[in-house]
Protein backbone atom coordinates (compact mmCIF):
# COMPACT_ATOMS: atom_id res chain seq x y z
CA UNK A 1 0.00 0.00 0.00
CA UNK A 2 0.91 3.56 -0.05
CA UNK A 3 2.78 5.41 2.28
CA UNK A 4 0.62 8.32 1.72
CA UNK A 5 -2.04 5.90 2.64
CA UNK A 6 0.12 4.89 5.36
CA UNK A 7 0.92 8.53 6.63
CA UNK A 8 -3.41 9.57 6.03
CA UNK A 9 -3.62 6.38 9.00
CA UNK A 10 -1.91 7.70 11.31
CA UNK A 11 -4.06 10.78 11.90
CA UNK A 12 -7.50 9.10 13.86
CA UNK A 13 -6.74 5.35 13.26
CA UNK A 14 -5.30 2.73 15.10
CA UNK A 15 -4.26 0.54 12.62
CA UNK A 16 -3.76 -3.30 12.52
CA UNK A 17 -2.01 -4.60 9.02
CA UNK A 18 -2.82 -8.12 8.76
CA UNK A 19 -0.64 -8.97 5.89
CA UNK A 20 2.48 -8.17 7.51
CA UNK A 21 1.54 -10.05 10.67
CA UNK A 22 3.96 -13.49 11.52
CA UNK A 23 0.72 -14.83 12.90
CA UNK A 24 -2.14 -13.79 11.53
CA UNK A 25 -4.42 -16.19 13.00
CA UNK A 26 -3.07 -14.48 16.22
CA UNK A 27 -4.07 -11.17 15.02
CA UNK A 28 -7.50 -11.82 13.75
CA UNK A 29 -8.40 -13.49 16.82
CA UNK A 30 -7.04 -10.68 19.00
CA UNK A 31 -8.12 -7.92 16.96
CA UNK A 32 -10.83 -9.04 14.75
CA UNK A 33 -14.01 -8.34 17.24
CA UNK A 34 -13.00 -4.53 17.47
CA UNK A 35 -12.37 -3.89 13.69
CA UNK A 36 -14.77 -1.45 12.11
CA UNK A 37 -12.97 -0.37 8.80
CA UNK A 38 -11.04 -2.11 6.24
CA UNK A 39 -8.11 -1.47 3.35
CA UNK A 40 -7.35 -4.33 0.69
CA UNK A 41 -6.99 -4.44 -2.76
CA UNK A 42 -9.40 -5.51 -5.43
CA UNK A 43 -7.59 -7.95 -7.35
CA UNK A 44 -6.26 -9.68 -3.82
CA UNK A 45 -8.83 -9.08 -1.95
CA UNK A 46 -10.30 -10.24 1.47
CA UNK A 47 -11.65 -13.83 2.04
CA UNK A 48 -15.24 -14.39 3.09
CA UNK A 49 -13.89 -16.17 6.31
CA UNK A 50 -11.55 -13.34 7.17
CA UNK A 51 -14.72 -11.42 7.03
CA UNK A 52 -16.11 -13.68 9.64
CA UNK A 53 -13.86 -12.70 11.51
CA UNK A 54 -14.42 -9.11 11.77
CA UNK A 55 -17.74 -8.97 13.42
CA UNK A 56 -18.24 -5.07 13.52
CA UNK A 57 -16.73 -4.31 10.24
CA UNK A 58 -18.75 -1.43 8.80
CA UNK A 59 -16.59 -0.73 5.71
CA UNK A 60 -14.16 -1.88 3.21
CA UNK A 61 -11.92 0.97 0.90
CA UNK A 62 -10.63 -0.87 -2.00
CA UNK A 63 -7.44 0.19 -3.42
CA UNK A 64 -8.23 -0.63 -7.30
CA UNK A 65 -11.13 -0.16 -9.59
CA UNK A 66 -10.90 -3.80 -10.39
CA UNK A 67 -12.66 -5.48 -7.15
CA UNK A 68 -12.38 -9.36 -7.75
CA UNK A 69 -11.36 -10.23 -4.80
CA UNK A 70 -14.20 -9.11 -2.87
CA UNK A 71 -17.76 -10.79 -2.56
CA UNK A 72 -19.48 -7.99 -2.92
CA UNK A 73 -23.12 -9.90 -2.64
CA UNK A 74 -21.46 -11.35 0.56
CA UNK A 75 -21.07 -7.88 1.90
CA UNK A 76 -24.25 -6.39 0.52
CA UNK A 77 -26.06 -9.23 2.88
CA UNK A 78 -23.91 -8.02 6.31
CA UNK A 79 -24.43 -4.29 5.54
CA UNK A 80 -20.83 -3.94 4.80
CA UNK A 81 -19.92 -0.57 2.69
CA UNK A 82 -17.47 -1.23 -0.12
CA UNK A 83 -15.93 1.57 -1.95
CA UNK A 84 -12.91 1.34 -4.82
CA UNK A 85 -11.26 3.96 -6.51
CA UNK A 86 -12.41 4.35 -10.17
CA UNK A 87 -11.79 7.15 -12.77
CA UNK A 88 -8.18 8.10 -11.37
CA UNK A 89 -6.26 4.85 -13.27
CA UNK A 90 -7.69 5.43 -16.16
CA UNK A 91 -5.10 7.25 -18.46
CA UNK A 92 -1.84 5.34 -16.48
CA UNK A 93 -4.06 1.87 -17.53
CA UNK A 94 -4.69 3.34 -21.17
CA UNK A 95 -0.84 4.97 -21.55
CA UNK A 96 0.49 1.54 -20.59
CA UNK A 97 -1.98 -0.26 -22.96
CA UNK A 98 -0.45 1.92 -26.19
CA UNK A 99 3.18 1.19 -24.99
CA UNK A 100 2.53 -2.47 -24.72
CA UNK A 101 0.83 -2.34 -28.02
CA UNK A 102 3.52 -0.42 -29.90
CA UNK A 103 6.42 -2.24 -28.14
CA UNK A 104 4.90 -5.56 -29.17
CA UNK A 105 4.38 -4.37 -32.93
CA UNK A 106 7.87 -2.80 -32.95
CA UNK A 107 9.68 -5.47 -30.85
CA UNK A 108 10.93 -2.18 -28.54
CA UNK A 109 12.49 -5.00 -25.86
CA UNK A 110 13.65 -7.38 -28.22
CA UNK A 111 15.35 -4.62 -29.84
CA UNK A 112 16.98 -2.61 -27.04
CA UNK A 113 18.45 -6.08 -25.84
CA UNK A 114 19.83 -6.91 -29.24
CA UNK A 115 21.29 -3.22 -29.23
CA UNK A 116 22.63 -3.78 -25.68
CA UNK A 117 24.03 -6.72 -27.00
CA UNK A 118 26.01 -5.10 -29.74
CA UNK A 119 24.57 -7.10 -32.54
CA UNK A 120 23.97 -4.07 -34.96
CA UNK A 121 27.29 -3.61 -35.16
CA UNK A 122 28.20 -7.42 -35.49
CA UNK A 123 25.18 -8.37 -37.49
CA UNK A 124 23.35 -5.71 -38.99
CA UNK A 125 20.42 -3.88 -38.42
CA UNK A 126 17.19 -5.79 -36.29
CA UNK A 127 15.10 -6.15 -39.49
CA UNK A 128 11.19 -5.55 -40.08
CA UNK A 129 8.21 -4.85 -37.63
CA UNK A 130 5.00 -4.68 -37.55
CA UNK A 131 2.75 -1.17 -36.97
CA UNK A 132 -0.35 -0.33 -35.70
CA UNK A 133 -1.49 2.42 -38.34
CA UNK A 134 -4.31 1.55 -40.19
CA UNK A 135 -5.24 -1.80 -38.46
CA UNK A 136 -8.31 -2.52 -36.22
CA UNK A 137 -8.73 -3.21 -32.98
CA UNK A 138 -10.75 -4.38 -30.45
CA UNK A 139 -11.68 -3.21 -27.37
CA UNK A 140 -13.32 -5.93 -24.76
CA UNK A 141 -14.95 -4.03 -22.16
CA UNK A 142 -15.61 -0.32 -23.44
CA UNK A 143 -15.91 1.23 -19.66
CA UNK A 144 -13.58 4.02 -18.35
CA UNK A 145 -10.55 2.47 -19.50
CA UNK A 146 -11.47 1.04 -22.71
CA UNK A 147 -12.90 4.55 -23.32
CA UNK A 148 -9.56 5.95 -22.68
CA UNK A 149 -7.57 3.52 -24.70
CA UNK A 150 -10.12 3.44 -27.57
CA UNK A 151 -9.33 7.44 -27.84
CA UNK A 152 -5.93 7.00 -28.38
CA UNK A 153 -5.67 3.84 -30.57
CA UNK A 154 -7.57 6.51 -32.71
CA UNK A 155 -4.82 8.71 -32.08
CA UNK A 156 -2.40 6.44 -33.96
CA UNK A 157 -4.85 6.05 -37.08
CA UNK A 158 -6.64 2.38 -36.19
CA UNK A 159 -9.96 1.66 -36.54
CA UNK A 160 -11.42 0.94 -33.13
CA UNK A 161 -14.12 -1.75 -32.71
CA UNK A 162 -15.71 -3.03 -29.35
CA UNK A 163 -17.23 -6.25 -27.39
CA UNK A 164 -19.74 -5.83 -24.61
CA UNK A 165 -22.82 -7.45 -24.13
CA UNK A 166 -25.17 -4.56 -24.58
CA UNK A 167 -24.20 -1.82 -27.70
CA UNK A 168 -23.55 1.89 -25.78
CA UNK A 169 -25.75 4.73 -26.63
CA UNK A 170 -23.51 7.66 -28.45
CA UNK A 171 -20.00 5.29 -28.59
CA UNK A 172 -18.97 6.16 -32.01
CA UNK A 173 -17.74 2.57 -32.51
CA UNK A 174 -19.40 -0.45 -34.00
CA UNK A 175 -20.34 -2.96 -31.71
CA UNK A 176 -19.98 -6.58 -31.44
CA UNK A 177 -22.36 -8.65 -29.09
CA UNK A 178 -20.31 -11.57 -30.11
CA UNK A 179 -16.21 -12.10 -28.93
CA UNK A 180 -15.50 -14.36 -31.20
CA UNK A 181 -17.17 -12.52 -34.22
CA UNK A 182 -15.05 -9.39 -33.07
CA UNK A 183 -11.58 -11.60 -32.97
CA UNK A 184 -12.15 -12.71 -36.54
CA UNK A 185 -12.66 -9.55 -37.96
CA UNK A 186 -9.69 -7.50 -35.99
CA UNK A 187 -5.81 -7.09 -36.36
CA UNK A 188 -5.75 -6.16 -32.38
CA UNK A 189 -7.71 -7.67 -29.31
CA UNK A 190 -7.53 -5.78 -26.36
CA UNK A 191 -9.19 -7.21 -22.96
CA UNK A 192 -10.03 -4.35 -20.33
CA UNK A 193 -12.40 -6.41 -18.52
CA UNK A 194 -12.46 -7.09 -14.87
CA UNK A 195 -12.34 -10.31 -13.53
CA UNK A 196 -14.81 -12.63 -11.78
CA UNK A 197 -16.99 -15.66 -12.59
CA UNK A 198 -18.56 -13.70 -15.71
CA UNK A 199 -15.30 -13.32 -17.40
CA UNK A 200 -12.83 -16.88 -16.25
CA UNK A 201 -11.64 -18.06 -19.17
CA UNK A 202 -13.53 -15.90 -21.82
CA UNK A 203 -10.14 -15.82 -23.94
CA UNK A 204 -9.54 -19.49 -24.83
CA UNK A 205 -8.58 -21.75 -27.75
CA UNK A 206 -11.68 -20.13 -30.06
CA UNK A 207 -11.20 -16.85 -29.78
CA UNK A 208 -6.91 -17.13 -30.47
CA UNK A 209 -7.97 -18.75 -33.39
CA UNK A 210 -10.47 -16.51 -34.58
CA UNK A 211 -7.88 -13.67 -33.96
CA UNK A 212 -5.16 -15.96 -36.25
CA UNK A 213 -1.95 -16.19 -37.24
CA UNK A 214 -1.92 -12.00 -38.03
CA UNK A 215 -3.30 -11.00 -34.65
CA UNK A 216 -2.25 -9.79 -31.50
CA UNK A 217 -3.74 -10.32 -28.07
CA UNK A 218 -2.73 -7.41 -25.13
CA UNK A 219 -4.01 -8.36 -21.94
CA UNK A 220 -4.67 -5.33 -18.95
CA UNK A 221 -7.66 -6.37 -17.51
CA UNK A 222 -7.47 -9.78 -15.85
CA UNK A 223 -4.97 -12.62 -15.96
CA UNK A 224 -8.29 -14.38 -14.65
CA UNK A 225 -10.20 -13.70 -18.56
CA UNK A 226 -7.53 -15.65 -20.37
CA UNK A 227 -7.15 -19.09 -20.75
CA UNK A 228 -3.20 -19.14 -20.34
CA UNK A 229 -2.50 -22.29 -21.01
CA UNK A 230 -4.51 -22.01 -24.56
CA UNK A 231 -3.01 -18.73 -25.04
CA UNK A 232 1.06 -20.28 -24.51
CA UNK A 233 0.35 -23.26 -26.93
CA UNK A 234 -1.78 -19.79 -29.71
CA UNK A 235 1.51 -18.26 -29.05
CA UNK A 236 3.94 -21.21 -29.22
CA UNK A 237 2.36 -22.36 -32.24
CA UNK A 238 2.20 -19.05 -33.83
CA UNK A 239 -1.59 -19.89 -34.44
CA UNK A 240 -1.72 -15.78 -33.13
CA UNK A 241 0.97 -13.76 -34.05
CA UNK A 242 1.97 -11.99 -30.47
CA UNK A 243 0.82 -11.12 -27.20
CA UNK A 244 1.24 -8.39 -24.50
CA UNK A 245 0.17 -8.92 -21.12
CA UNK A 246 -0.20 -7.12 -17.68
CA UNK A 247 -1.71 -9.48 -15.83
CA UNK A 248 -1.82 -13.37 -15.09
CA UNK A 249 -3.71 -16.01 -14.18
CA UNK A 250 -1.95 -16.72 -10.62
CA UNK A 251 0.05 -13.41 -9.96
CA UNK A 252 3.01 -13.12 -9.54
CA UNK A 253 3.93 -15.98 -11.31
CA UNK A 254 4.17 -15.78 -14.76
CA UNK A 255 4.46 -19.48 -16.75
CA UNK A 256 7.90 -20.61 -17.44
CA UNK A 257 6.47 -21.14 -20.98
CA UNK A 258 5.76 -17.57 -21.84
CA UNK A 259 9.38 -16.31 -20.51
CA UNK A 260 10.58 -18.14 -23.17
CA UNK A 261 8.48 -17.57 -26.09
CA UNK A 262 10.00 -14.23 -28.09
CA UNK A 263 6.48 -13.47 -29.30
CA UNK A 264 5.45 -11.65 -26.05
CA UNK A 265 5.63 -8.65 -23.95
CA UNK A 266 5.37 -8.96 -20.46
CA UNK A 267 5.04 -6.72 -17.30
CA UNK A 268 4.63 -6.77 -13.64
CA UNK A 269 0.98 -6.03 -13.15
CA UNK A 270 2.12 -2.44 -14.09
CA UNK A 271 -1.19 -0.63 -15.69
CA UNK A 272 -1.91 1.75 -12.57
CA UNK A 273 1.72 1.80 -11.21
CA UNK A 274 2.69 5.42 -11.65
CA UNK A 275 3.61 7.69 -9.00
CA UNK A 276 0.65 10.08 -9.74
CA UNK A 277 -2.07 7.47 -10.01
CA UNK A 278 -1.17 5.21 -7.42
CA UNK A 279 -1.12 8.61 -5.09
CA UNK A 280 -4.48 9.33 -6.42
CA UNK A 281 -5.87 5.94 -5.98
CA UNK A 282 -4.43 5.93 -2.63
CA UNK A 283 -5.56 9.22 -1.45
CA UNK A 284 -9.57 8.11 -2.64
CA UNK A 285 -8.60 5.04 -0.77
CA UNK A 286 -8.41 7.31 2.82
CA UNK A 287 -10.79 9.91 1.80
CA UNK A 288 -13.71 6.84 1.80
CA UNK A 289 -12.05 5.44 4.67
CA UNK A 290 -12.50 9.22 6.76
CA UNK A 291 -16.06 9.83 5.39
CA UNK A 292 -17.36 6.97 6.54
CA UNK A 293 -16.08 7.10 10.20
CA UNK A 294 -16.90 10.99 9.78
CA UNK A 295 -20.80 10.36 8.82
CA UNK A 296 -20.46 11.91 5.80
CA UNK A 297 -20.80 10.36 2.41
CA UNK A 298 -18.45 8.04 0.71
CA UNK A 299 -16.97 9.28 -2.91
CA UNK A 300 -16.77 6.22 -4.66
CA UNK A 301 -19.63 3.37 -3.64
CA UNK A 302 -19.53 0.12 -4.74
CA UNK A 303 -22.60 -1.05 -2.43
C1 LIG B 1 -4.25 -2.76 -8.60
C2 LIG B 1 -5.70 -3.09 -10.45
O1 LIG B 1 -5.09 -2.05 -7.79
O2 LIG B 1 -7.16 -1.28 -10.19
C3 LIG B 1 -7.03 -2.47 -10.38
O3 LIG B 1 -8.02 -3.22 -10.53
O4 LIG B 1 -5.53 -4.18 -10.82
C4 LIG B 1 -4.50 -2.34 -10.01
O5 LIG B 1 -4.61 -0.98 -10.15
C5 LIG B 1 -2.88 -2.56 -8.20
O6 LIG B 1 -2.17 -3.56 -8.78
C6 LIG B 1 -2.73 -2.58 -6.70
O7 LIG B 1 -1.70 -3.35 -6.30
Amino acid sequence: MQQSVHDALEDGFIVHRLHDAADKDKLLADVGPSIRGAITNGGIGVRNDVLDRLPKLEMISSFGVGYDGIDIDYCKSRGIKVTYTPNVLNDAMAEITLGLMIALARHLPQADRYTREGKWAGSGPYGLTAELTGKTVGIAGLGRVGKEIAQRCQAFKMQVVYFGRTRQDFVPYPHYGSLVEMARDVDWLVNVMPGGAATSKLFNAEIFDALGPEGFFVNVGRGTTADEAALIEALQQKRIAGAALDVFEKEPSVPEALLKLDNVVLSPHQGSATTKTRWMMGDLVTRNLKAWFDGKPVLTPLT
